[in-house]
């Protein structure tokens, strides 16, 4: 299993309202996730930032790249476009972050 982690950008007064969106998910967006062979998503928000750090594991790191085009994670990122920085695309401006301990 790999570990991947990564930081988005959360708007200002956003946060209830991200909170609740991500409360409700849709299953078919879960389902999506958890295909692609995804455990243990947790996102973190750094209140005093807004940044927010996302964290999962993932059986293989490359089954990440096909998200993109599919077309649930593209409703859900145009959905979620009001309340995070985005790209043209809608996808959210994700930055990688690079583990520097681990214990298991
Ligand atoms: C986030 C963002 C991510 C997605 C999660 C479920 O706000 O859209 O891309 O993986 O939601």
């Amino acid at each position: 299993m790999e570990r991947v982690a990564f930081k988005m950008k959360l708007f200002n007064g956003a946060e209830k309202e991200y909170k609740k969106r991500h409360d409700e998910i849709w299953p078919e967006l879960k389902e999506l996730l958890k295909e692609a062979g995804i455990h243990e998503y947790s996102i973190f928000l750094d209140e005093s930032t807004n940044n927010l750090f996302g964290v999962l594991k993932i059986e293989n790191a490359e089954a990440l790249d096909a998200l993109p085009a599919n077309a649930v994670m593209q409703q859900w990122w145009a959905y979620m476009k009001d309340l995070m920085e985005c790209n043209d695309d809608n996808s959210p401006i994700s930055i990688p972050l690079k583990e520097v301990f681990h214990l298991p």
